[in-house]
């Protein structure tokens, strides 16, 4: 679309007016350098205002050349504001008299704006937080309010057209920021993207995080882009027995290396951070063992009931993860052995 500015100025000639404009002749030239058809035609062509088909110069152009074209022409090429936002040349009528004479009137066209383009969003690494391919990794223990990733919005239009607003989709753990506080280009945001709740790996592992910029176009445009956020485990749970308490019952006058029991703790961490490993009170060492990665309680000894018929110690679970995780404070770990039983609890 374009407005014009400026026409050709009717022109007076010893102050009578040159009706005499039958076949005139039309050449348009950029300002203060007249140029020739071919590059005329490069240049308009370059800005959207030639048809790219047809090779004869004096077809080519905005002004299709005849001699009686009045007003302004018809436009041969789409023509896109956000490429070419104002084109000013000059145009020459010139008769064919003789000698000929001329006139010519400088032509700005001013190339309003439509609301043809989307926003832009785009997402990128911020800070500490590994971001590569759409896909960012936050740990699990990342305070609430975190910036984990740089939004950057954009619209090519001008005004409303080119007026961003953006929000994240759906009930996701993460918000918008803006980045600045200051009223900048309305036409580019920055925003970071914050966590807005706590993070927990065992609940959920990945959230896919959808950012919608929305123009103020009249029809509005819309754009979407994604971000993949991976949570990392961190080791924030320990170790946890089946039972609190786990009883048995052993025969005396037992084979050394017997099993008594096995006791088993789970973790729901995550590798290392669930890894587990078994030890028992030291007060008992020597009489009983553990398999620390199994959980088998052996005795290493011929229990005798009658010099001790119960035993009472702990069993301590410990996660391999970064700081130790160990079971629960409640951890008074029983083993009673009479006669011929042994229980004992687990927590
Ligand atoms: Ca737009
Ligand atoms: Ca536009
Ligand atoms: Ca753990
Ligand atoms: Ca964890």
């Amino acid at each position: 679309m374009y407005d014009r500015v400026a026409q050709s100025q009717k022109k007076e000639r010893n102050g009578t007016r040159d009706t005499s404009v039958h076949k005139v002749a039309i050449k348009v030239y950029f300002p203060f350098i007249q140029i020739g058809d071919a590059t005329l035609c490069q240049l308009l062509k370059a800005a959207g205002f030639c048809s790219e088909n047809n090779t004869e110069a004096s077809n080519m152009c905005l002004f299709p050349r005849r001699a009686h074209t009045h007003g302004l022409p018809p436009v041969l090429h789409r023509i896109d504001r956000e490429e070419v936002n104002q084109l000013r040349f000059t145009v020459m009528a010139r008769d064919r008299g003789q000698p000929p004479k001329t006139d010519k009137a400088t032509v700005v066209l001013n190339i309003k704006d439509e609301n043809d383009n989307v926003p832009s969003i785009e997402i990128r690494k911020i800070g500490r937080i590994p971001l590569k391919d759409g896909v960012a990794n936050v740990a699990e223990d990342v305070l609430v309010d975190t910036p984990i990733a740089l939004v950057q919005v954009s619209d090519r239009d001008q005004g409303e057209n080119g007026v961003v607003t953006c929000t994240v989709v759906g009930d996701v753990p993460f918000q918008l920021k803006p980045a600045s506080d200051t009223e900048g280009d309305q036409n580019k945001k920055k925003y970071f993207l914050h966590t807005s709740a706590p993070l927990d790996y065992e609940t959920t592992r990945e959230f896919n995080v959808v950012i919608v910029a929305v123009d103020s176009g009249s029809p509005s445009l819309s754009s979407n882009n994604s971000l993949v956020v991976k949570v990392g485990d961190t080791n924030d749970n320990p170790p946890v027995f089946g039972q609190s308490v786990v009883e048995v019952y052993f025969p005396e006058n037992n084979i050394p290396g017997e099993r008594v029991a096995t006791v088993l703790a789970t973790d729901a961490d995550s590798g290392k951070n669930a890894e587990i490993a078994y030890s028992l009170d030291s007060s008992v060492m020597g009489i009983f063992a553990i398999d620390p990665d199994s959980g088998d309680i052996l005795v290493n000894t011929v229990l005798d009931r009658e010099q001790t018929d119960r035993y009472e110690f702990k069993v301590n679970a410990k996660d391999k993860g970064i700081p130790v995780l160990q079971g629960t404070t409640a951890s008074s770990f029983n083993l009673i052995s009479t006669i011929s039983t042994i229980w004992f609890f687990c927590v």
